[in-house]
């Protein structure tokens, strides 16, 4: 007589159980695929999701660029406004830390031995070319948009945007001779693999 409603309970625990695990586990996905330049891949771009019609916390992220073997690395450094940019310098040399620029953004965080880091806080959207005095060739970006969700893309064009909510999202890419509005995408919970984001040169544009 008492087993009816006993079955009836477990049933009901085990329906709670099931809808709180994509909440809750499988709410955030990674969006991964590979950016095109016509035939192409595209090296050291920016792939942006912009959530629409949503405000993105800000996450106050700390990103790590060190100078080693003469190198920033990494030389294309995604943040989201409101973030700060440690500089390490892990050389046996003295390195500088420069950005030239609108006068407003310029900055110089001066020179300074191995083991020591300074620090940048990037409050302004847009993209600030880093240099060193010391060694003309070395040279690195941060790109600073409303977004935490970005990636890099590597070599073969192939990119990767961790813990992204499912929602809509616009799409930047930014790299170093051009940006693009690459219309919008929208990610199911789970996120998304083998995107291909294929965008065009204009006419003037130098695509490397
Ligand atoms: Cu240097």
């Amino acid at each position: 007589m008492t087993v009816r409603p006993m079955m009836r309970t477990r049933a009901l625990g085990v329906l709670a159980v099931a809808l709180s695990v994509p909440y809750q586990a499988g709410a955030q996905g990674t969006v991964s695929g590979t950016l095109l330049l016509g035939r192409e891949t595209v090296a050291s771009a920016v792939v942006q999701l912009i959530p629409i019609g949503r405000r993105e916390d800000p996450r106050a992220d700390t990103a790590l660029i060190d100078q080693s073997h003469l190198r920033f690395n990494p030389r294309v450094v995604p943040v989201q406004v409101g973030s700060t940019v440690e500089f390490l310098n892990s050389d046996p040399i003295m390195h500088n830390v420069f950005s030239p620029g609108r006068t407003d953004s310029a900055f110089d965080l001066g020179t300074y031995p191995m083991g020591q880091s300074r620090f940048r806080t990037f409050d302004q959207e847009g993209s600030y070319v880093i240099l060193c005095h010391v060694h003309p060739e070395m040279v690195a970006w941060v790109v600073v948009s409303p977004t935490s969700f970005a990636g890099v893309t590597r070599r073969d064009g192939g990119f990767v945007v961790e813990s992204v909510p499912p929602g809509a999202y616009e799409v930047r890419i930014w790299h170093r001779r051009w940006t693009r509005d690459a219309g919008t995408l929208d990610v199911p919970a789970g996120g998304i693999s083998r995107w291909t984001i294929r965008v065009t040169l204009d006419d003037g544009e130098d695509g490397r």
